[in-house]
Protein backbone atom coordinates (compact mmCIF):
# COMPACT_ATOMS: atom_id res chain seq x y z
CA UNK A 1 0.00 0.00 0.00
CA UNK A 2 2.56 2.32 1.04
CA UNK A 3 4.69 1.63 -1.70
CA UNK A 4 1.98 1.64 -4.22
CA UNK A 5 1.08 5.60 -2.54
CA UNK A 6 4.71 6.64 -3.48
CA UNK A 7 5.07 5.28 -6.56
CA UNK A 8 1.89 7.32 -7.31
CA UNK A 9 3.43 10.44 -5.77
CA UNK A 10 6.45 9.81 -7.74
CA UNK A 11 4.73 9.56 -11.04
CA UNK A 12 2.73 13.10 -10.21
CA UNK A 13 5.38 15.10 -9.36
CA UNK A 14 7.07 13.85 -12.50
CA UNK A 15 3.87 14.73 -14.58
CA UNK A 16 3.64 17.67 -13.35
CA UNK A 17 7.66 18.50 -13.73
CA UNK A 18 6.86 18.01 -17.26
CA UNK A 19 3.88 20.04 -17.03
CA UNK A 20 6.09 22.97 -16.08
CA UNK A 21 8.26 22.64 -18.70
CA UNK A 22 5.65 22.86 -21.55
CA UNK A 23 3.78 25.69 -19.54
CA UNK A 24 7.23 27.19 -19.46
CA UNK A 25 7.32 26.83 -23.38
CA UNK A 26 4.08 28.06 -23.68
CA UNK A 27 5.03 31.12 -21.96
CA UNK A 28 2.18 30.99 -19.39
CA UNK A 29 2.14 31.64 -15.54
CA UNK A 30 4.29 29.03 -13.80
CA UNK A 31 3.58 29.89 -10.57
CA UNK A 32 -0.20 28.17 -11.09
CA UNK A 33 0.19 25.00 -12.01
CA UNK A 34 -2.27 23.64 -13.75
CA UNK A 35 -3.06 20.69 -11.67
CA UNK A 36 -5.94 19.99 -9.48
CA UNK A 37 -6.08 16.55 -11.12
CA UNK A 38 -2.48 16.81 -11.57
CA UNK A 39 -1.88 17.42 -7.82
CA UNK A 40 -4.69 14.88 -6.11
CA UNK A 41 -6.39 18.31 -5.00
CA UNK A 42 -9.79 19.02 -5.67
CA UNK A 43 -10.16 22.84 -4.91
CA UNK A 44 -14.63 22.20 -4.88
CA UNK A 45 -13.91 19.87 -1.53
CA UNK A 46 -14.90 22.26 1.51
CA UNK A 47 -14.16 20.63 5.03
CA UNK A 48 -14.67 16.57 5.84
CA UNK A 49 -17.98 14.58 7.57
CA UNK A 50 -18.74 11.12 8.20
CA UNK A 51 -21.56 9.93 6.70
CA UNK A 52 -24.74 9.37 8.55
CA UNK A 53 -25.87 5.34 7.23
CA UNK A 54 -29.73 3.98 7.41
CA UNK A 55 -31.07 0.38 7.80
CA UNK A 56 -33.90 -0.44 5.32
CA UNK A 57 -36.63 1.46 5.61
CA UNK A 58 -34.98 4.29 7.02
CA UNK A 59 -33.07 6.88 4.75
CA UNK A 60 -30.50 9.53 6.17
CA UNK A 61 -31.97 13.18 6.43
CA UNK A 62 -31.22 15.52 2.97
CA UNK A 63 -28.03 16.78 2.47
CA UNK A 64 -28.17 20.56 3.62
CA UNK A 65 -24.59 21.51 2.82
CA UNK A 66 -24.68 23.77 -0.46
CA UNK A 67 -21.04 23.03 -1.06
CA UNK A 68 -19.03 19.73 -2.04
CA UNK A 69 -17.33 17.91 0.82
CA UNK A 70 -14.92 15.30 1.98
CA UNK A 71 -17.17 12.23 2.93
CA UNK A 72 -15.93 9.03 4.66
CA UNK A 73 -18.06 6.26 4.24
CA UNK A 74 -17.29 2.74 6.10
CA UNK A 75 -19.21 -0.20 6.01
CA UNK A 76 -18.50 -3.64 7.25
CA UNK A 77 -19.39 -6.34 5.61
CA UNK A 78 -21.03 -9.69 7.14
CA UNK A 79 -22.52 -12.85 6.79
CA UNK A 80 -25.19 -13.36 9.58
CA UNK A 81 -27.76 -15.81 9.98
CA UNK A 82 -31.44 -13.74 9.80
CA UNK A 83 -34.69 -14.47 9.10
CA UNK A 84 -35.94 -15.12 5.58
CA UNK A 85 -39.82 -16.10 6.64
CA UNK A 86 -41.55 -17.67 9.59
CA UNK A 87 -40.00 -20.19 10.96
CA UNK A 88 -37.31 -20.21 7.65
CA UNK A 89 -33.26 -18.97 8.61
CA UNK A 90 -31.00 -18.37 5.62
CA UNK A 91 -27.32 -17.34 5.69
CA UNK A 92 -27.02 -13.84 4.18
CA UNK A 93 -24.11 -12.07 3.28
CA UNK A 94 -24.85 -8.04 4.10
CA UNK A 95 -23.25 -4.88 3.71
CA UNK A 96 -23.77 -3.75 7.21
CA UNK A 97 -25.62 -6.64 8.83
CA UNK A 98 -28.74 -6.27 6.99
CA UNK A 99 -30.55 -6.74 3.12
CA UNK A 100 -30.40 -4.13 1.96
CA UNK A 101 -27.09 -2.83 2.92
CA UNK A 102 -26.92 0.81 4.53
CA UNK A 103 -28.42 3.51 2.42
CA UNK A 104 -26.05 5.88 1.92
CA UNK A 105 -26.50 9.66 0.86
CA UNK A 106 -24.40 12.09 -0.43
CA UNK A 107 -24.06 15.44 -2.69
CA UNK A 108 -22.61 15.67 -6.29
CA UNK A 109 -19.56 16.74 -6.60
CA UNK A 110 -18.63 15.46 -2.84
CA UNK A 111 -15.56 13.00 -2.39
CA UNK A 112 -16.32 9.71 -1.34
CA UNK A 113 -13.54 7.90 0.92
CA UNK A 114 -14.96 4.71 1.23
CA UNK A 115 -13.95 1.82 3.61
CA UNK A 116 -15.11 -1.32 3.61
CA UNK A 117 -14.53 -3.84 6.38
CA UNK A 118 -14.74 -7.48 6.40
CA UNK A 119 -15.92 -8.96 9.28
CA UNK A 120 -13.28 -11.45 11.11
CA UNK A 121 -15.93 -14.39 11.19
CA UNK A 122 -16.78 -13.95 7.54
CA UNK A 123 -15.98 -17.08 5.32
CA UNK A 124 -15.98 -15.05 1.79
CA UNK A 125 -13.66 -12.33 0.39
CA UNK A 126 -16.04 -10.09 -1.06
CA UNK A 127 -15.71 -6.44 -2.40
CA UNK A 128 -18.03 -3.35 -3.64
CA UNK A 129 -19.16 -1.95 -7.21
CA UNK A 130 -20.87 1.20 -6.47
CA UNK A 131 -22.58 2.23 -10.07
CA UNK A 132 -22.62 5.91 -8.80
CA UNK A 133 -18.97 5.72 -9.15
CA UNK A 134 -16.94 6.35 -12.31
CA UNK A 135 -14.08 4.43 -13.12
CA UNK A 136 -13.48 0.06 -13.77
CA UNK A 137 -15.58 -1.60 -11.52
CA UNK A 138 -16.84 0.79 -9.73
CA UNK A 139 -14.64 0.29 -7.08
CA UNK A 140 -14.06 -3.81 -7.00
CA UNK A 141 -10.84 -4.13 -7.70
CA UNK A 142 -9.66 -1.57 -5.27
CA UNK A 143 -12.15 -3.23 -2.10
CA UNK A 144 -11.36 -6.34 -2.85
CA UNK A 145 -11.40 -7.28 0.67
CA UNK A 146 -10.56 -10.94 2.56
CA UNK A 147 -12.08 -11.96 6.23
CA UNK A 148 -10.94 -9.71 8.95
CA UNK A 149 -9.23 -7.13 6.28
CA UNK A 150 -10.34 -3.80 5.18
CA UNK A 151 -9.80 -1.40 2.04
CA UNK A 152 -9.85 1.92 1.24
CA UNK A 153 -10.38 3.79 -2.31
CA UNK A 154 -11.82 7.25 -2.80
CA UNK A 155 -13.95 8.37 -5.57
CA UNK A 156 -15.71 11.41 -6.27
CA UNK A 157 -19.67 11.57 -7.36
CA UNK A 158 -19.56 13.06 -10.75
CA UNK A 159 -23.50 12.30 -11.46
CA UNK A 160 -26.14 12.93 -9.42
CA UNK A 161 -29.19 10.04 -9.51
CA UNK A 162 -30.50 6.96 -7.46
CA UNK A 163 -27.56 4.04 -7.78
CA UNK A 164 -27.26 0.71 -6.75
CA UNK A 165 -24.03 -0.60 -5.74
CA UNK A 166 -23.20 -4.57 -4.88
CA UNK A 167 -20.55 -6.95 -4.35
CA UNK A 168 -18.78 -8.35 -7.53
CA UNK A 169 -16.63 -11.24 -6.01
CA UNK A 170 -17.06 -14.10 -7.70
CA UNK A 171 -19.23 -16.15 -8.09
CA UNK A 172 -21.17 -12.46 -8.41
CA UNK A 173 -24.91 -14.10 -8.96
CA UNK A 174 -24.02 -16.22 -5.98
CA UNK A 175 -23.08 -12.91 -3.44
CA UNK A 176 -25.55 -10.74 -4.83
CA UNK A 177 -28.12 -13.33 -4.47
CA UNK A 178 -27.00 -13.97 -0.82
CA UNK A 179 -28.25 -10.43 -0.06
CA UNK A 180 -25.10 -8.28 -1.06
CA UNK A 181 -26.42 -5.16 -2.32
CA UNK A 182 -27.88 -1.49 -1.29
CA UNK A 183 -28.78 1.82 -2.82
CA UNK A 184 -26.44 5.12 -2.30
CA UNK A 185 -28.25 8.52 -3.34
CA UNK A 186 -26.58 10.84 -4.82
CA UNK A 187 -28.44 14.14 -4.19
CA UNK A 188 -28.32 16.70 -7.02
CA UNK A 189 -26.26 20.12 -6.10
CA UNK A 190 -29.43 21.86 -5.77
CA UNK A 191 -31.07 18.85 -3.69
CA UNK A 192 -34.21 17.18 -4.07
CA UNK A 193 -38.09 18.56 -3.69
CA UNK A 194 -38.78 18.91 0.03
CA UNK A 195 -41.57 15.48 1.01
CA UNK A 196 -42.80 14.51 4.22
CA UNK A 197 -42.00 11.11 4.44
CA UNK A 198 -38.74 8.99 3.09
CA UNK A 199 -38.08 5.62 2.70
CA UNK A 200 -36.06 2.97 1.37
CA UNK A 201 -37.74 -0.45 -0.15
CA UNK A 202 -35.36 -2.63 -2.12
CA UNK A 203 -36.50 -6.21 -4.01
CA UNK A 204 -34.30 -8.71 -4.11
CA UNK A 205 -35.05 -12.79 -5.12
CA UNK A 206 -33.60 -15.64 -3.24
CA UNK A 207 -33.18 -19.17 -3.85
CA UNK A 208 -33.09 -21.61 -1.59
CA UNK A 209 -32.58 -25.26 -1.68
CA UNK A 210 -35.95 -26.04 0.00
CA UNK A 211 -39.57 -24.63 -1.11
CA UNK A 212 -40.77 -21.68 0.07
CA UNK A 213 -41.84 -21.99 3.65
CA UNK A 214 -39.81 -25.07 3.89
CA UNK A 215 -38.66 -24.67 7.44
CA UNK A 216 -35.08 -23.82 9.28
CA UNK A 217 -31.95 -23.21 7.58
CA UNK A 218 -31.95 -23.09 3.55
CA UNK A 219 -28.87 -22.98 1.56
CA UNK A 220 -28.57 -21.42 -1.93
CA UNK A 221 -29.47 -22.91 -4.78
CA UNK A 222 -27.41 -22.72 -7.82
CA UNK A 223 -29.21 -24.69 -10.14
CA UNK A 224 -32.53 -22.43 -9.34
CA UNK A 225 -30.25 -19.64 -9.48
CA UNK A 226 -29.17 -20.56 -13.07
CA UNK A 227 -32.39 -21.06 -14.17
CA UNK A 228 -34.07 -18.16 -12.59
CA UNK A 229 -36.46 -19.87 -10.30
CA UNK A 230 -36.06 -17.98 -7.41
CA UNK A 231 -37.66 -19.38 -4.33
CA UNK A 232 -38.42 -16.42 -2.73
CA UNK A 233 -38.41 -12.59 -4.17
CA UNK A 234 -39.49 -9.88 -1.28
CA UNK A 235 -38.91 -6.60 -0.40
CA UNK A 236 -36.55 -5.49 2.49
CA UNK A 237 -34.76 -8.91 2.97
CA UNK A 238 -37.54 -11.15 4.64
CA UNK A 239 -40.97 -12.27 3.61
CA UNK A 240 -42.91 -9.58 5.78
CA UNK A 241 -40.06 -7.44 5.98
CA UNK A 242 -42.43 -4.20 5.59
CA UNK A 243 -46.09 -5.96 6.73
CA UNK A 244 -47.98 -5.13 9.98
CA UNK A 245 -46.31 -3.32 12.39
CA UNK A 246 -43.12 -3.17 10.26
CA UNK A 247 -45.46 -1.12 7.74
CA UNK A 248 -44.22 1.94 6.50
CA UNK A 249 -46.56 4.86 7.71
CA UNK A 250 -48.26 8.00 6.71
CA UNK A 251 -50.35 10.33 7.35
CA UNK A 252 -53.18 11.65 5.30
CA UNK A 253 -52.03 14.83 3.29
CA UNK A 254 -48.33 13.57 3.77
CA UNK A 255 -46.24 13.41 0.38
CA UNK A 256 -43.94 9.76 0.37
CA UNK A 257 -40.92 9.50 -1.09
CA UNK A 258 -39.77 5.94 -2.12
CA UNK A 259 -36.18 4.99 -3.17
CA UNK A 260 -37.31 2.15 -4.85
CA UNK A 261 -34.27 -0.47 -5.50
CA UNK A 262 -33.77 -3.81 -7.41
CA UNK A 263 -30.81 -5.96 -6.17
CA UNK A 264 -32.07 -9.13 -8.34
CA UNK A 265 -29.63 -10.99 -9.11
CA UNK A 266 -31.99 -11.90 -11.92
CA UNK A 267 -35.93 -10.37 -11.89
CA UNK A 268 -36.89 -7.18 -13.26
CA UNK A 269 -39.44 -5.36 -10.60
CA UNK A 270 -42.76 -4.05 -11.60
CA UNK A 271 -43.36 -1.72 -8.32
CA UNK A 272 -46.86 -0.45 -7.70
CA UNK A 273 -48.68 0.66 -4.77
CA UNK A 274 -52.52 -1.07 -4.48
CA UNK A 275 -54.50 1.62 -4.69
CA UNK A 276 -52.07 4.75 -5.20
CA UNK A 277 -50.83 6.20 -8.30
CA UNK A 278 -47.13 7.74 -8.23
CA UNK A 279 -47.69 11.53 -8.64
CA UNK A 280 -44.14 12.10 -9.84
CA UNK A 281 -41.54 9.10 -11.02
CA UNK A 282 -37.96 9.54 -11.60
CA UNK A 283 -37.28 6.15 -13.54
CA UNK A 284 -34.24 4.31 -13.40
CA UNK A 285 -32.83 6.40 -10.87
CA UNK A 286 -31.96 9.51 -12.78
CA UNK A 287 -32.65 13.04 -11.85
CA UNK A 288 -35.20 14.06 -14.37
CA UNK A 289 -39.08 13.54 -13.21
CA UNK A 290 -39.80 11.61 -16.46
CA UNK A 291 -43.23 10.82 -16.09
CA UNK A 292 -46.63 11.83 -13.81
CA UNK A 293 -49.46 9.63 -12.78
CA UNK A 294 -47.71 6.38 -12.86
CA UNK A 295 -49.65 3.19 -11.72
CA UNK A 296 -46.71 0.65 -12.48
CA UNK A 297 -43.07 1.53 -12.63
CA UNK A 298 -39.99 -1.06 -13.95
CA UNK A 299 -37.33 -1.39 -11.90
CA UNK A 300 -34.34 -3.20 -14.00
CA UNK A 301 -32.03 -5.84 -11.92
CA UNK A 302 -29.55 -3.61 -10.63
CA UNK A 303 -31.04 -1.06 -11.27
CA UNK A 304 -33.56 2.13 -8.92
CA UNK A 305 -36.76 4.36 -9.58
CA UNK A 306 -38.28 7.32 -7.17
CA UNK A 307 -41.44 7.40 -6.65
CA UNK A 308 -42.92 10.42 -4.99
CA UNK A 309 -47.07 10.27 -4.14
CA UNK A 310 -49.08 12.28 -2.31
CA UNK A 311 -51.86 9.92 0.09
CA UNK A 312 -55.16 11.31 0.06
CA UNK A 313 -57.17 8.81 2.33
CA UNK A 314 -56.33 6.72 5.13
CA UNK A 315 -56.13 2.68 5.01
CA UNK A 316 -53.53 -0.17 4.46
CA UNK A 317 -51.55 0.43 0.89
CA UNK A 318 -49.81 -2.83 -0.59
CA UNK A 319 -46.78 -2.74 -1.92
CA UNK A 320 -46.29 -5.15 -4.62
CA UNK A 321 -44.08 -6.13 -7.61
CA UNK A 322 -47.29 -6.58 -9.86
CA UNK A 323 -45.58 -9.67 -11.27
CA UNK A 324 -48.27 -11.30 -8.61
CA UNK A 325 -47.32 -14.68 -7.72
CA UNK A 326 -44.15 -13.02 -6.27
CA UNK A 327 -46.67 -10.75 -4.15
CA UNK A 328 -48.79 -13.48 -3.25
CA UNK A 329 -46.71 -16.63 -3.12
CA UNK A 330 -43.05 -15.41 -3.03
CA UNK A 331 -43.38 -12.95 -0.58
CA UNK A 332 -42.86 -9.37 -2.56
CA UNK A 333 -45.63 -7.80 -0.54
CA UNK A 334 -45.35 -4.68 1.83
CA UNK A 335 -47.81 -2.12 3.63
CA UNK A 336 -47.71 1.08 3.86
CA UNK A 337 -50.06 2.28 6.79
CA UNK A 338 -51.91 5.94 6.30
CA UNK A 339 -53.37 7.31 9.42
CA UNK A 340 -56.11 10.20 9.15
CA UNK A 341 -59.53 10.94 8.44
CA UNK A 342 -61.23 9.69 6.07
CA UNK A 343 -61.74 11.37 2.58
CA UNK A 344 -65.26 10.23 0.97
CA UNK A 345 -64.95 12.35 -1.38
CA UNK A 346 -62.03 10.41 -3.07
CA UNK A 347 -63.03 7.63 -1.66
CA UNK A 348 -65.94 5.78 -0.17
CA UNK A 349 -64.22 4.01 2.53
CA UNK A 350 -63.71 0.26 3.76
CA UNK A 351 -60.36 -2.17 3.92
CA UNK A 352 -58.95 -2.91 1.21
CA UNK A 353 -56.19 -5.42 2.82
CA UNK A 354 -59.03 -7.90 3.59
CA UNK A 355 -59.76 -7.74 -0.30
CA UNK A 356 -56.71 -8.40 -1.58
CA UNK A 357 -54.91 -10.92 1.79
CA UNK A 358 -58.03 -12.59 2.93
CA UNK A 359 -57.59 -10.91 6.24
CA UNK A 360 -54.50 -12.68 6.68
CA UNK A 361 -53.08 -9.06 7.38
CA UNK A 362 -54.98 -8.17 10.92
CA UNK A 363 -54.97 -12.00 11.35
CA UNK A 364 -51.55 -13.29 9.87
CA UNK A 365 -49.05 -11.24 12.35
CA UNK A 366 -51.00 -11.60 14.99
CA UNK A 367 -50.78 -15.26 14.74
CA UNK A 368 -47.54 -15.11 13.66
CA UNK A 369 -46.57 -13.57 17.28
CA UNK A 370 -48.58 -16.53 18.56
CA UNK A 371 -47.05 -19.27 16.78
CA UNK A 372 -43.24 -18.01 17.66
CA UNK A 373 -44.11 -17.36 21.53
CA UNK A 374 -45.37 -20.52 21.53
CA UNK A 375 -42.46 -22.19 20.17
CA UNK A 376 -40.49 -20.76 22.44
CA UNK A 377 -42.91 -22.17 25.13
CA UNK A 378 -42.14 -25.36 23.67
CA UNK A 379 -38.44 -25.36 23.49
CA UNK A 380 -38.92 -25.18 27.16
CA UNK A 381 -41.32 -27.48 27.78
CA UNK A 382 -39.18 -30.60 26.26
CA UNK A 383 -37.46 -30.53 29.03
CA UNK A 384 -40.11 -31.22 31.07
CA UNK A 385 -42.06 -33.15 28.83
CA UNK A 386 -46.27 -33.96 29.31
CA UNK A 387 -47.23 -30.28 27.83
CA UNK A 388 -45.54 -30.80 24.73
CA UNK A 389 -48.59 -32.73 22.85
CA UNK A 390 -50.88 -30.09 23.46
CA UNK A 391 -48.33 -26.89 23.17
CA UNK A 392 -47.86 -28.76 19.52
CA UNK A 393 -51.65 -28.72 18.97
CA UNK A 394 -51.98 -25.05 20.06
CA UNK A 395 -49.18 -24.23 17.65
CA UNK A 396 -50.63 -26.02 14.36
CA UNK A 397 -54.38 -24.10 15.52
CA UNK A 398 -52.41 -21.08 15.38
CA UNK A 399 -50.95 -21.99 12.08
CA UNK A 400 -53.84 -23.67 10.52
CA UNK A 401 -55.37 -20.19 10.93
CA UNK A 402 -53.02 -18.62 8.43
CA UNK A 403 -54.20 -20.98 6.27
CA UNK A 404 -57.60 -20.72 6.75
CA UNK A 405 -57.97 -17.28 6.44
CA UNK A 406 -56.23 -17.34 3.47
CA UNK A 407 -58.17 -20.35 1.91
CA UNK A 408 -60.96 -21.49 3.52
CA UNK A 409 -62.53 -18.40 5.00
CA UNK A 410 -64.08 -16.70 1.29
CA UNK A 411 -66.24 -19.75 1.77
CA UNK A 412 -66.71 -21.03 5.21
CA UNK A 413 -66.70 -17.38 6.59
CA UNK A 414 -64.16 -16.13 9.08
CA UNK A 415 -65.97 -17.61 11.97
CA UNK A 416 -66.91 -20.80 10.67
CA UNK A 417 -70.31 -20.11 9.77
CA UNK A 418 -71.02 -20.98 5.97
CA UNK A 419 -73.53 -19.30 4.11
CA UNK A 420 -77.48 -20.97 4.45
CA UNK A 421 -78.16 -23.07 2.22
CA UNK A 422 -74.88 -22.86 0.25
CA UNK A 423 -71.95 -23.64 2.27
CA UNK A 424 -72.25 -25.90 5.32
CA UNK A 425 -70.69 -24.77 8.65
CA UNK A 426 -67.69 -26.52 10.10
CA UNK A 427 -68.98 -23.69 13.27
CA UNK A 428 -70.38 -26.92 15.73
CA UNK A 429 -70.02 -29.46 12.93
CA UNK A 430 -71.42 -32.78 13.10
CA UNK A 431 -70.28 -33.89 9.92
CA UNK A 432 -66.90 -32.67 10.28
CA UNK A 433 -66.14 -33.59 14.09
CA UNK A 434 -67.83 -37.42 13.08
CA UNK A 435 -64.83 -38.39 10.79
CA UNK A 436 -61.46 -37.14 10.60
CA UNK A 437 -60.26 -38.98 7.84
CA UNK A 438 -63.15 -38.17 5.82
CA UNK A 439 -62.49 -34.49 6.36
CA UNK A 440 -58.88 -34.76 5.12
CA UNK A 441 -59.86 -36.55 2.40
CA UNK A 442 -62.72 -33.86 1.82
CA UNK A 443 -59.62 -30.86 1.59
CA UNK A 444 -57.52 -33.35 -0.92
CA UNK A 445 -60.18 -34.38 -3.11
CA UNK A 446 -63.08 -32.02 -2.72
CA UNK A 447 -66.43 -32.85 -2.25
CA UNK A 448 -70.06 -32.78 -4.40
CA UNK A 449 -72.89 -34.34 -4.09
CA UNK A 450 -76.04 -33.91 -1.07
CA UNK A 451 -74.84 -33.84 2.79
CA UNK A 452 -76.58 -33.35 5.91
CA UNK A 453 -74.86 -31.06 8.55
CA UNK A 454 -76.04 -29.95 11.36
CA UNK A 455 -79.16 -31.35 10.09
CA UNK A 456 -79.56 -29.29 7.07
CA UNK A 457 -79.13 -30.82 3.59
CA UNK A 458 -76.29 -29.29 1.28
CA UNK A 459 -75.80 -29.70 -2.39
CA UNK A 460 -72.64 -27.91 -3.73
CA UNK A 461 -68.82 -28.14 -4.78
CA UNK A 462 -66.15 -28.19 -2.73
CA UNK A 463 -62.62 -28.00 -5.40
CA UNK A 464 -59.93 -30.34 -4.16
CA UNK A 465 -57.57 -27.86 -2.83
CA UNK A 466 -54.79 -30.86 -2.86
CA UNK A 467 -51.94 -28.41 -3.96
CA UNK A 468 -51.71 -27.20 -0.47
CA UNK A 469 -48.65 -28.90 1.00
CA UNK A 470 -49.41 -31.63 3.61
CA UNK A 471 -48.76 -29.75 6.73
CA UNK A 472 -51.04 -26.60 5.67
CA UNK A 473 -54.01 -29.34 5.87
CA UNK A 474 -53.08 -30.71 8.88
CA UNK A 475 -52.69 -27.37 10.25
CA UNK A 476 -55.82 -26.12 8.91
CA UNK A 477 -58.12 -29.09 9.90
CA UNK A 478 -56.70 -29.34 13.60
CA UNK A 479 -57.77 -25.45 13.39
CA UNK A 480 -61.09 -25.75 12.18
CA UNK A 481 -61.50 -29.36 14.47
CA UNK A 482 -60.15 -26.70 17.42
CA UNK A 483 -62.25 -23.93 17.03
CA UNK A 484 -65.42 -22.16 16.55
CA UNK A 485 -66.80 -24.43 19.53
CA UNK A 486 -65.46 -27.71 18.05
CA UNK A 487 -62.89 -29.39 20.15
CA UNK A 488 -61.20 -32.72 18.67
CA UNK A 489 -58.08 -34.08 18.68
CA UNK A 490 -55.00 -32.60 15.90
CA UNK A 491 -54.93 -34.07 12.33
CA UNK A 492 -51.21 -35.17 11.85
CA UNK A 493 -48.97 -34.35 9.24
CA UNK A 494 -48.10 -38.52 8.65
CA UNK A 495 -51.71 -38.81 8.59
CA UNK A 496 -52.24 -36.29 5.85
CA UNK A 497 -49.81 -37.99 3.74
CA UNK A 498 -51.16 -41.62 4.29
CA UNK A 499 -54.47 -40.48 2.62
CA UNK A 500 -52.88 -38.50 -0.03
CA UNK A 501 -50.85 -41.68 -1.06
CA UNK A 502 -54.28 -43.63 -0.83
CA UNK A 503 -56.14 -41.54 -3.38
CA UNK A 504 -57.92 -43.52 -5.86
CA UNK A 505 -55.83 -43.61 -9.13
CA UNK A 506 -57.15 -40.65 -11.00
CA UNK A 507 -59.52 -41.81 -13.75
CA UNK A 508 -58.41 -43.74 -17.55
CA UNK A 509 -57.37 -41.08 -19.46
CA UNK A 510 -60.39 -41.44 -22.52
CA UNK A 511 -57.91 -40.55 -25.17
CA UNK A 512 -55.07 -42.31 -24.76
C1 LIG B 1 -64.81 -22.32 -2.91
C2 LIG B 1 -65.55 -22.53 -1.69
C3 LIG B 1 -64.91 -23.41 -0.61
C4 LIG B 1 -63.65 -23.33 -0.10
C5 LIG B 1 -62.52 -22.36 -0.52
C6 LIG B 1 -63.57 -24.35 0.92
N1 LIG B 1 -64.74 -25.02 1.01
FE1 LIG B 1 -65.15 -26.54 2.30
N2 LIG B 1 -66.96 -26.77 1.42
C7 LIG B 1 -67.49 -25.99 0.43
C8 LIG B 1 -68.77 -26.52 0.02
C9 LIG B 1 -69.68 -25.92 -1.06
C10 LIG B 1 -69.01 -27.67 0.79
C11 LIG B 1 -70.18 -28.60 0.67
C12 LIG B 1 -70.01 -29.54 -0.49
C13 LIG B 1 -71.22 -30.41 -0.74
O1 LIG B 1 -72.34 -29.90 -0.63
O2 LIG B 1 -71.02 -31.59 -1.04
C14 LIG B 1 -67.86 -27.78 1.69
C15 LIG B 1 -67.71 -28.76 2.64
C16 LIG B 1 -66.69 -28.83 3.56
C17 LIG B 1 -66.63 -29.77 4.66
C18 LIG B 1 -67.64 -30.81 5.03
C19 LIG B 1 -68.93 -30.18 5.49
C20 LIG B 1 -68.86 -29.52 6.86
O3 LIG B 1 -69.35 -28.39 6.95
O4 LIG B 1 -68.32 -30.09 7.81
C21 LIG B 1 -65.46 -29.50 5.31
C22 LIG B 1 -64.91 -30.20 6.54
C23 LIG B 1 -64.79 -28.42 4.62
N3 LIG B 1 -65.57 -28.03 3.56
C24 LIG B 1 -63.57 -27.88 4.99
C25 LIG B 1 -62.92 -26.91 4.29
C26 LIG B 1 -61.58 -26.43 4.61
C27 LIG B 1 -60.75 -26.87 5.80
C28 LIG B 1 -61.25 -25.50 3.67
C29 LIG B 1 -59.94 -24.75 3.53
C30 LIG B 1 -58.73 -25.55 3.49
C31 LIG B 1 -62.38 -25.40 2.76
N4 LIG B 1 -63.35 -26.27 3.16
C32 LIG B 1 -62.42 -24.55 1.68
C33 LIG B 1 -66.90 -24.88 -0.13
C34 LIG B 1 -65.59 -24.48 0.10
CU1 LIG C 1 -19.55 -10.66 -1.58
Amino acid sequence: MKMNMQTIGMTLVFALTLGVVEITAAGTDITKPKGPTAKGVDPDIIGEETAVLAQAPQVPPPVKRTHATKVNVKIEVREVVKKMADGVDYLFWTFGGDVPGSFIRIREGDLVEFTLANHPSSKMPHNIDLHAVTGPGGGAASSFTAPGHSSQFSFKALNPGLYVYHCATAPVPMHVGNGMYGLILVEPKEGLPPVDREYYVMQGDFYTTGKFGAEGLQTFDQEKATDERPTYVVFNGAVGALVGDKAITAKVGETVRLYVGNGGPNLLSSFHVIGEIFDRVYPEGGTLVAQKNVQTTLVPAGGSAIVEFKVEVPGTFIIVDHSLSRAFNKGALGMLKVAGPENLLVYSGKEVDAVYLGRQAAAGSESEKKVASLQAQMKEAIKTDPRIASLTKEIQVEKGKQVFMQTCFVCHQIDGQGIPSQIPPLAKSDFLMAEKERAVRIVLQGQTGELTVNGKKFNGTMIPLNYLPDEDIANVLTYVRNSFGNSGDSVSVTEVRRIRSEAPPPPANPFE
